[in-house]
């Protein structure tokens, strides 16, 4: 990359993050599963939950809004559904500890769920789902966020950005995986042009009156819209419902109500759910796998791409040449560790 100051390698610049996360006050467990996961966005050139959201995290972490060292709590009655509480902390440590369980009971039963529940959630959902295509199986993701999307007809916030996420595990490389906000785009998408002072494109956003807008800074006082019109409204929609009302956590409206801003990570839960394609396909002619191959051979035969092929592409390239940061952004990460809480308002 022309403009890059530096590179790192994965690990390097996830014990970058750490450090820096740690000085903000997290404990150990929280700063290493952090880091990897912002580290791997930064890695897949998955820029709007890469190391811009370290500010974010020390905000919240500097308004006490996020647990620095809960520990999570996995409950298992032996049915289905594994729980992990984790307590106010973020969610990645959670996740890492539910997935070994979600992945055997899958197994066992062809499908299972894993619930999150208050945890402080700001991640992208490709590498949870990632993980568990890494274990053979197929696997959903979904959570509200805060309320800043207007359902379709409104104009008021009140729908998450509510991510939405899937993985197809395939025998002979990276799995096939979708993973995107059910608004048009994702907050922090808005939040990268406003730092750049480009405008938005058309149809992301309306204002504070429901005009449309295509200013970064008024969208993100008035109101961004849902994918696709009335059947992004309704998949949003059904997140807030099976990834808040039912797994007995807030929704969007309800996060953002208990935080009052949207300049901080919000606190909600998150529903993943594994399967088993082996167990589903048992009994039934044909090899799941092998039609999941022969249906992507047809997509790319189009001309078209698989989701995720511009992202693993990138983690190749990162992988090979390193991660490349700008000027910039080793300014930014310098300043966060010497300053730590101190660096941010
Ligand atoms: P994008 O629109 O950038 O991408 C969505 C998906 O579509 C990706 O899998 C992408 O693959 C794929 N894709 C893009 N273009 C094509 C194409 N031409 N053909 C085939 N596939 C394509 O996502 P969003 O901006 O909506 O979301 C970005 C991230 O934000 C997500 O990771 C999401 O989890 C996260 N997020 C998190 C929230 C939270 O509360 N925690 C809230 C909202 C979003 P590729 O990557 O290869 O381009
Ligand atoms: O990018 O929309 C977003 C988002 C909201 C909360 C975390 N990420």
């Amino acid at each position: 990359m022309a403009d890059a100051a530096t590179t790192l390698d994965f690990e390097a610049l996830g014990e970058r993050i750490g450090a820096i996360l740690r000085r903000g006050g997290l404990s150990d467990l929280h700063a290493r599963a952090l880091a990897r996961v912002i580290a791997a966005g930064e890695r897949d050139g998955a820029k709007s939950h890469g190391i811009y959201r370290i500010e974010g995290c020390l905000r919240t972490l500097k308004a006490g809004k996020v647990s620095p060292d809960a520990v999570p709590d996995l409950v298992d009655d032996g049915s289905g559904i594994i729980r992990v509480l984790a307590g106010g902390a973020f969610s990645p440590a959670a996740f890492a500890l539910g997935v070994p369980r979600l992945a055997e009971r899958a197994r066992t039963h062809g499908l299972a769920a894993l619930v999150l529940n208050d945890c402080v959630h700001f991640s992208a959902l490709w590498p949870e789902v990632e993980a568990l295509a890494d274990e053979g199986l197929a696997a959903l993701a979904l959570c509200p966020s805060y309320a800043t999307v207007a359902p379709v007809g409104g104009t008021r916030p009140l729908l998450g950005t509510n991510p939405f996420a899937f993985a197809w595990p395939r025998p002979d490389g990276p799995p096939y995986v979708f993973d995107f906000a059910t608004s048009v785009a994702a907050r922090g998408e808005i939040e990268l042009h406003r730092r750049a002072g480009r405008p938005l494109p058309e149809g992301w956003a309306i204002d504070e009156d429901g005009a449309p807008t295509t200013d970064p800074a008024a969208a993100l006082a008035g109101a961004m819209l849902p994918f696709g019109g009335h059947k992004g409204s309704a998949i949003s929609t059904m997140v807030e419902l099976l990834a808040g009302a039912m797994i007995g956590d807030l929704t969007s409206r309800g996060a953002l109500d208990a935080l009052g801003t949207t300049t901080l990570a919000p606190r909600h839960g998150e529903l993943i759910l594994a399967f088993s394609p082996e167990r589903f396909a048992a009994g039934r002619p044909g090899d799941p796998f092998a039609a999941g191959e022969s249906l992507f051979a047809a997509i790319l035969a189009q001309g078209a791409r698989l989701p995720s092929q511009r992202r693993f592409a990138a983690r190749r390239s990162s992988e090979r040449e390193g991660i490349a940061l700008t000027a910039d952004e080793v300014a930014m990460l310098d300043r966060l560790e010497t300053l730590g809480l101190d660096a941010v308002s």
